[in-house]
């Protein structure tokens, strides 16, 4: 080669690295595995937090290796849509509902059966216990992302603009619920006696301050970070959820990792859901009193005919039909 042409191929290599690196960001270009996270979840929330337990941990086990965006608020996807996006390869990780699966794969509809599981500790050993891995196993197969934790949501309560004499479910008719805008989520809302109204997270606080809904339920802690208190007047202690989400990651991202990386990732996750676990636990107990003292009545409804009148209304749906043969006997046998 003479040396004019050498010269032009030289520089014509050089510029294609620089141009190929401008289009990179800059974690691609440092080649590290980026993970974008998606959740609905308030910044003020334990739930939201928790991701920057995850990325700090992440950072100590491997520094340099993964490159963690958290997305807040549903900034980055709509809330329900995550499990979709990771699908498609559009994002990493995101903390998925029992109501998100339950869409792809229907006999986990059991988990979004009111009065179900019975107290936080109950979840943990049903979801990292034999149970867990069948379901999850299910899960990748189906929806083609690995759960790697259980996350306690917190206990669903029942959050109303204005006080009412709620001790059955009957006491609930005509009022506006707000659900999730799923069917699964809406049949709890009925289940509980109310009129479901769908409405995403974002919306439910200018929905309770104007109106458009007649109440909301979530766990106390949520109920406090998203400000919900601000614009109610009643907390029913109807606990009818024992809620829970789950983190996990595209298989995508899952499959491109390495047996060290996957093990870091795993840790992280668990650091994560451990965290907002013990914080959340901690946080519900307190705040029954935190918001009387914001002027909120707290209520304790007949919890016995909520339970009885929900668990019937499930076991005589369509829901019950999918449940796997003995799936419940275990789920309440697990101690
Ligand atoms: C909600 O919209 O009521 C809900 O509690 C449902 C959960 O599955 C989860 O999406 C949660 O919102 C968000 O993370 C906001 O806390």
């Amino acid at each position: 080669m003479n040396i004019p042409l050498l010269r032009r191929t030289l520089l014509a290599s050089a510029s294609a690295v620089l141009l190929m690196g401008s289009l990179l960001s800059p974690a691609q270009a440092q080649n590290k595995v980026v993970l974008r996270v998606s959740t609905p979840a308030v910044p003020d929330d334990w739930h939201a937090k928790m991701w920057t337990v995850f990325k700090d941990n992440l950072e100590q086990s491997a520094p340099g290796e993964f490159d963690v965006q958290i997305n807040l608020n549903a900034s980055l996807f709509k809330q329900g849509t995550e499990p979709a996006a990771m699908a498609r390869g559009n994002l990493e990780l995101s903390s998925i509902s029992a109501f998100d699966i339950a869409k792809l794969v229907p006999e986990f509809s059991l988990f979004t059966a009111g009065y179900v599981i019975r107290d936080p500790a109950h979840q943990q050993k049903v979801f990292n216990g034999p149970i867990g891995a069948e379901m999850f196993k299910t899960v990748a197969e189906k929806m083609d992302v690995t759960p790697l934790s259980t996350v306690y949501l917190g206990t669903r309560q029942v959050n109303l603009r204005e006080v009412r004499n709620v001790k059955t479910p009957a006491d609930l008719k005509g009022v506006k619920l707000r659900m999730p805008g799923t069917k699964e989520w809406l049949f709890l809302g009925e289940a509980l006696g109310a009129t479901a109204t769908p409405l995403a997270f974002g919306e439910v606080y200018l929905g309770l301050k104007t109106g458009t809904i007649d109440g909301q339920d979530n766990p106390l802690p949520s109920v406090r970070a998203a400000k919900f208190y601000e614009v109610t007047k009643q907390i029913v202690m109807t606990s009818h959820l024992v809620d829970g989400i789950f983190i996990a990651i595209s298989n995508k991202a899952w499959g491109a990792m390495n047996a060290a990386q996957k093990q870091k990732v795993t840790a992280a996750a668990q650091a994560a859901s451990t965290y907002n676990n013990d914080n959340r636990l901690k946080e519900e107990g307190q705040l029954v009193e935190f918001f009387k003292q914001q002027g909120l009545q707290v209520t304790t409804p007949d919890v016995d005919a909520f339970r009885k009148s929900v668990q019937a209304t499930y076991q005589n749906s369509d829901y019950a039909k999918v449940w796997p043969k003995g799936l419940l006997e275990r789920v309440n046998q697990t101690k």
